[in-house]
């Protein structure tokens, strides 16, 4: 069967393409079984002339669409403005899986998958093409002839992950894809984390569905891929995109004596710092490890704790930063402001923190309520929503939709715009200055305007 991807990725902030790996997997267990596969990447802004045409030319048995939550909106608008379909049409991705009642909120919608689809898509392709009835294939919810929904239960996540095919780049355009990120091909060697942070969507995927929830694939399996990529594709840099490379001790001593055998490509990764310390980033640094993205969030240790549910002293990030540093590891953090609960006070201190730590770069977003995550839960039972409907609730981590009397709307914006500013101000003016027009109300226009000069940008501010 011709299955036809969509994969909306619109309005996101510094306008570089992204890889999904979700669809390069289904596409490539699909292709592995004799389907044939295509993409329809929605760049940039919302075009659905250009989606009918992409439908009528490769006449697909079934569209196949991948939305997280922010993008649900624009899924939504293409059914209103294309449907009806002249096939079987699905929507996966975070979305589907943590609001699986928006199937009822688009018409001319056939199903939803929840969780991993690599299986649920194989056999919905398979029962298709014989003709079947999909309604009973799990991990789907499938609308009825009855105006019904078949609520079928999720199967376990995929317990051994080096049984599936390595993604499908070629479904991309992945060389421009790389281009666009700074030279960088990205990579996932896991799925799932072990940490269970209020605001981050990990602790409610992991409920989805049963089994072993944080899973690591073999060194062998992450370097053959390396391998492939390499071989494929021209790049200057690698970026392991794992939730936090370093959950396991083994799987970081092994990989970074294995890949330093065979490459020299300098690679980054994300990590907690609790499972950052001298020993370790020494190991990572000697295999080729340039940048370390490790998330803060809040400055502040007891409402990280209570509110973020992340519980990790101060001192304790402090060390991690300064172990990545005497390691020769240039370090990043991820902030966010605009927390439910969160006040300015409290706020000062997440730019405390990173002014005593400074971090090579820094990056911050304003908070968004996910669904199915504790934070959206206590942002609706607290009022701060203006409604119950998740579709109004993303402005791409620029903006705030929460209301808030502690921490009004312009005051978050504020915060949010001078945060680097204020980091770097005394330190590092010239950096400082940089950051203040990226993150002003100009900033995206900037952003655009200075995107072939972007490289050099970058290794002026970040060292990297
Ligand atoms: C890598 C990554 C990115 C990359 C790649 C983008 C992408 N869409 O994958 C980049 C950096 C570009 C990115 C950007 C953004 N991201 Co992001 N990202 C991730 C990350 C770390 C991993 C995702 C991943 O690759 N997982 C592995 C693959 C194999 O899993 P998967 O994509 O979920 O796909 C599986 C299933 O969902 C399902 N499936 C997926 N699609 C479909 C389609 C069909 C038809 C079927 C049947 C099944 C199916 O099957 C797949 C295989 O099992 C996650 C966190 C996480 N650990 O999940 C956040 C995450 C997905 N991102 C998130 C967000 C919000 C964003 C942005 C909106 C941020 C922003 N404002 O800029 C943008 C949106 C870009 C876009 N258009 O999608 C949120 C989404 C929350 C939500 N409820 O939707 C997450 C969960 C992080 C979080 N805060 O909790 N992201
Ligand atoms: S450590 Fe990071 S990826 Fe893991 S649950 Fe927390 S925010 Fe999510």
């Amino acid at each position: 069967m011709k299955v036809l991807f969509v994969y909306p990725d619109i309005g996101v902030r510094g306008g570089a393409r992204s890889y999904q790996f979700g669809i390069g997997l289904l596409s490539a267990l699909l292709r592995t079984r004799g389907h044939a596969t295509s993409l329809y990447y929605m760049f940039g802004d919302y075009n659905p002339a250009a989606l009918k045409r992409a439908v009528a030319m490769y006449q697909p048995g079934l569209i196949a669409f991948s939305a997280v939550s922010p993008q649900f909106r624009f899924v939504k608008q293409i059914f209103k403005d294309l449907a009806p379909f002249p096939a079987f049409t699905i929507l996966g991705g975070h979305h589907a899986t943590l609001a699986p009642e928006c199937l009822q909120t688009i018409e001319g919608l056939d199903a939803i998958c929840i969780g991993e689809g690599e299986y649920p898509l194989l056999e919905l392709v398979e029962t298709l093409e014989r003709g079947g009835e999909a309604s009973a294939i799990p991990n789907l919810w499938v609308k009825t002839r009855n105006q019904g929904i078949a609520k079928n239960a999720t199967r376990p996540f995929t317990e051994n992950l080096d049984t599936l095919p390595f993604v499908d780049r070629e479904l991309f355009d992945y060389q421009a894809i790389i281009n666009s990120d700074f030279h960088t091909a990205q990579f996932m060697f896991s799925r799932g984390c072990p940490y269970n942070c209020t605001f981050c969507s990990n602790h409610a995927l992991r409920e989805r569905q049963d089994g072993k929830y944080v899973r690591f694939r073999g060194v062998p399996s992450c370097l053959a891929e390396i391998r492939e990529v390499t071989g494929r594709y021209r790049m200057r840099a690698l970026y392991f995109n794992d939730d936090c490379f370093t959950t396991h001790r083994n799987f970081v001593d092994e990989f970074c004596t294995r890949y330093s055998e065979e490459f020299a490509l300098p690679f980054a990764i994300n990590a907690r710092p609790e499972t950052l310390n001298d020993d370790i980033c020494r190991v990572l640094k000697a295999a080729g490890c340039q940048r370390l993205s490790i998330g803060i969030e809040s400055g502040s240790e007891s409402f990280r704790q209570k509110v973020l549910g992340r519980r990790q002293s101060n001192e304790r990030i402090v060390a991690a930063f300064a172990a990545a540093r005497r390691a020769g590891i240039k370090t990043k953090s991820f902030n966010i402001v605009g927390f439910p609960y969160e006040t300015p006070a409290i706020f000062q201190e997440t730019v405390d923190l990173n002014e005593r730590i400074q971090p090579d770069s820094v990056i911050i977003g304003i908070f968004e309520p996910y669904p199915g995550t504790r934070l959206a839960e206590i942002c609706l039972q607290e009022g701060f929503l203006p409604s119950d409907q998740p579709d109004a609730w993303f402005l791409g981590r620029m903006d705030t939709i929460l209301n808030m009397p502690a921490f009004p709307r312009r005051a978050i914006l504020r915060c949010f715009r001078n945060f680097a500013f204020n980091v770097y101000k005394k330190s590092a003016p010239l950096k400082a200055f940089f950051y203040k027009a990226y993150y002003s109300a100009a900033g995206e226009r900037l952003i655009r305007l200075l995107a072939p000069v972007k490289d050099l940008l970058r290794r002026l501010v970040m060292g990297v």
